[in-house]
């Protein structure tokens, strides 16, 4: 795996370049201008916020599992036919939000992530957690800077709707960052298992709040066009990596039998990418296992597809 690039000089300029130095701690490794913020289409922002987590913890060190896995993916594309990298990918510092609890990091996180749009305007962003709750201020700031007359559309991949009025006495809680949107944004979660009764009457009776229960995934594929037709011009992706089954992503805080498949996902996210403008994403909810890199691999070649989905036939 150490000789994947190992022809580039990258950024370890002079006499010493031909040292075997090995690659920079970003996404995907990437060297000299491929990583650089100038030239980049796409910022990773990795957010290792932990702080409501129901049930097994970990999920404050996802993102550096998710930068550590990504730099051994290949920059090939074998669907697309091309290195997505190619756009440039710059890994920003990681957020430390503040520990006066979550009404304050989530409002510190909210301007954060508002000062990160308007002054790197054009890039997509990718915000990598850390807990669900994170997306919350994401899709606020995100939903405020789109503004005019078109809302904007969450399509959520997770196990669990989130509409939660609040959670454990936790208004700002991973169980309930959907409801703190709602009222921005549009809603479609897909592949849903566990909700309370009380979140699918929110969902029944709210307009713009849709539900795709993970069980008729399998029956057909008429679930993609009708999340499709729910979705608004511009989406916001959210993906909570406890979507997926267990078999394929043991290393969340609260996993659920029944959960999506690798093809069949990847199927429908290009579909979205290719017919609607998605603005922003982040996969959240990695809470990596000692002894099992697998689903660190899973987040990190997932977070490399969508990109690849979202630049794809940009030139
Ligand atoms: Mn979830």
């Amino acid at each position: 795996m150490s000789s994947r690039r190992g022809d580039s000089a990258g950024a370890r300029q002079g006499a010493l370049r031909d040292l075997p130095w090995e690659l920079p701690h970003n996404f995907l490794g990437l060297e000299g201008a491929q990583g650089s913020l100038a030239d980049a289409r796409a910022v990773i922002l990795p957010v290792p916020y932990e702080s409501t987590t129901s049930y097994a913890g970990g999920t404050r060190a996802g993102p550096r599992a998710i930068l550590q896995a990504s730099r051994f993916v290949e920059l090939y594309d074998q669907e697309l036919d091309d290195e997505p990298a190619r756009h440039g990918v710059h890994t920003l510092p990681a957020l430390e939000l503040t520990r006066e609890g979550a009404t304050a990091a989530m409002a510190e996180l909210e301007a954060a992530y508002g000062r990160i749009l308007d002054e790197l305007a054009g890039r997509f962003p990718v915000m990598l957690g850390g807990e669900h709750s994170i997306s919350a201020p994401a899709i606020r700031a995100s939903a405020t800077r789109e503004g005019g007359s078109r809302r904007l559309s969450v399509l959520q991949m997770d196990a669990h709707a989130d509409l939660r009025d609040g959670y454990e006495g936790a208004p700002w809680s991973h169980a309930s960052f959907a409801r703190r949107c709602v009222d921005v944004a549009d809603f479609v979660a897909v592949g849903v298992r566990a909700a309370s009764a009380e979140e699918v009457a929110f969902a029944r009776e709210r307009p713009g709040v849709k539900l795709i229960w993970a069980d008729r995934m399998w029956e057909d594929d008429d679930w993609m066009d009708e999340a499709l037709e729910a979705l608004g011009e511009e989406v916001y992706l959210t993906f909570d990596l406890d979507y997926f089954d267990p078999s394929l992503m043991p290393a969340t805080g609260t996993p659920e039998p029944g959960g999506g498949d690798w093809y069949r996902t990847l199927r429908f996210l290009r579909r979205v990418f290719e017919e609607r403008r998605v603005i922003g994403m982040d996969v959240v909810e990695l809470a990596p296992q000692p002894g099992v890199p697998a689903p660190d691999f899973l987040a990190a070649k997932l977070t490399y597809k969508l990109l690849g989905y979202r630049f794809a036939g940009e030139g």
